[in-house]
Formats: C-alpha cells, structure tokens, sequence
C-alpha cells in the first residue's frame, strides 16, 4: 500500500503540472459539439466567447473523427472558396477578453485544403488590418504564416502543407527584447519547433471592437479552406515546453505520451493490480 500511495502522489504532480499550463487560457475552441451551430468556449472568459458556426457557405462541424486524435469533430470550413467569402466561426459581439495584451499566445491545429494567401485562421480585425486590431493568416508565400499586429506584418518561416494535421503557435510578449513575436509548429508524430524569432515593437494584441473569427475576418471575405481544431488564445506567453504539453494533449497516446505521463501510467497499472 505504501508504494501505491507514493506514486499516487507522482500522479498527482503530474496533474497539476498540467493545470499550471492550463493558466491563463482565455478562449478554447474544441469543435467538439458536432451539430447545431454554437462552439462553446471552454476558456476562462466563459460563454461570451462561445462561437457561432455561419457565412455562406457556412462552416459546419467535421465528421465524427476527423481531428488529430481521431476522437471528437473539428470546424469544417471546406464548402469555402480559399481567401474568398465563405464560412466562420464568430463571437455575437466585440470578444473585449483579449484586448490589450502585451503577452498572449495563440495556438490550434489546422488541416489546410487549399492554401492561400490571406486566409484568416485567427482574427479580430477589418479588411485591413487597422491600429489595435490583428489577424493571423497565411502569408503571400503560402507555406508560412503571417501575424498583422495594428498593420505591421510578421512572417514566420516555412512549415505549412496541405491535407495534413499542423499544430501552429505564435507567442507575443512585448517585455522579451528582441525575441517578442515567436512562431512554433509540430504535428501529430513531430514535436513543436521553432519557425521564427522576430523583433517587433508591437504593443501586442490591441483594445478594439472587433468580433474574434476564427477561420475567416469579421465581414466573411477571407474564408480559411480547411480544418481548425483545438483553436487557444492565452493572456500570457508560452514556452515552447509548455506548447509541446498543448501539442501532446491533442494526439492519440502511444509514444510521446506513454514516455511523459510515465507516472500516472503506473498509477493506473497499480490500480488495475489492487482491483484484481
Ligand atoms: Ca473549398
Ligand atoms: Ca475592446
């Protein structure tokens, strides 16, 4: 009983580890409804950040399964002409949760079917980027991503493809001297990496009215053709250690998993022991 214990305590660590990395989650969008056209929002700014699936053509929930796990559904924003008017998934009003944030990380896994310049996957802003308002989409070099911070670019290195599952991250913090816009990619077997490190002098995520869109812009005219999943905006920055965690947590379990939550794996093999 004393060895059971002591690792139940392990296990415990493990859990909280990963709350800790849950803090300052404001908005999550897991597209795990599956029907009807509300996104609840799992994050700490609570139902005024749930989404409405809409535009023309809509964007709709996946077929059951088609998410990087393999369990659950994700936004399926398809029926959309790429970079043109189509689908979305919109708050009802300004999303005021995350205005003016000198840091804040915004992450999700995206599946793209025809990339194009200008497809917004995460956004509170107009056609043009105004002052405090900002967007992050694909760049004019289709195999990167762009964040618009108030009307100023920056660009991320090469990492996207098509018809696959990318988990994507970029990390804003305005007191990280010459490191304050950084862009990471994994996905389902490779672990997060780098994709650029770029001095700004960005104020970060601005105080507008925009609505927050996720797979388009506010007015509808810049449809992402694909699928987003798992879509996180935290009022802080992540390491790229607590992003990997966001990473681990959205595939199926073997390898990667087994090896990080080793403890809490024996845990359960001490239980199933004691039961028998
Ligand atoms: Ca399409
Ligand atoms: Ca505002």
């Amino acid at each position: 009983m004393k060895v059971h214990y002591q690792i139940g305590f392990i296990g415990m660590g493990v859990l909280l580890a990963l709350n800790t990395a849950h803090a300052g989650l404001v908005a999550q969008y897991l597209f795990n409804e599956g029907s009807g056209t509300t996104v609840a929002n799992s994050g700490s700014a609570g139902s005024s950040g749930n989404l409405s699936l809409g535009g023309s053509p809509a964007a709709v929930f996946s077929a059951a399964g088609f998410t990087p796990n393999g369990s659950g559904h994700s936004m399926d924003n398809t029926a959309s002409p790429a970079a043109s008017p189509g689908g979305y998934a919109q708050t009802s009003a300004s999303f005021d949760a995350v205005d003016n944030l000198s840091r804040a990380t915004i992450t999700g896994w995206m599946n793209v079917q025809v990339a194009a310049s200008l497809a917004r996957l995460v956004d509170r802003a107009d056609s043009s980027v105004g002052s405090d308002q900002w967007s992050l989409y694909i760049d004019g070099d289709t195999s990167k991503l762009q964040l618009n911070l108030g009307g100023t670019s920056y660009v991320s290195n090469s990492f996207l493809t098509t018809d696959q599952w990318i988990f994507f991250a970029v990390v804003i913090n305005e007191d990280d001297g010459g490191n304050k816009i950084k862009f990471y990619s994994g996905d389902t077997l490779n672990a997060v990496t780098s994709r650029g490190v770029l001095s700004s002098t960005s104020p970060g995520l601005g105080d507008n009215s925009k609505k927050l869109t996720i797979g388009n812009r506010e007015n509808a005219g810049r449809a992402f053709d694909g699928y987003l999943w798992d879509v996180r905006i935290y009022d802080e920055a992540l390491s790229s250690a607590a992003l990997e965690t966001v990473r681990v947590s959205g595939i199926p379990e073997p390898a990667t998993l087994g090896l990080i939550f080793l403890p809490a794996g024996i845990l359960l093999s001490r239980r199933r022991l004691t039961k028998q």
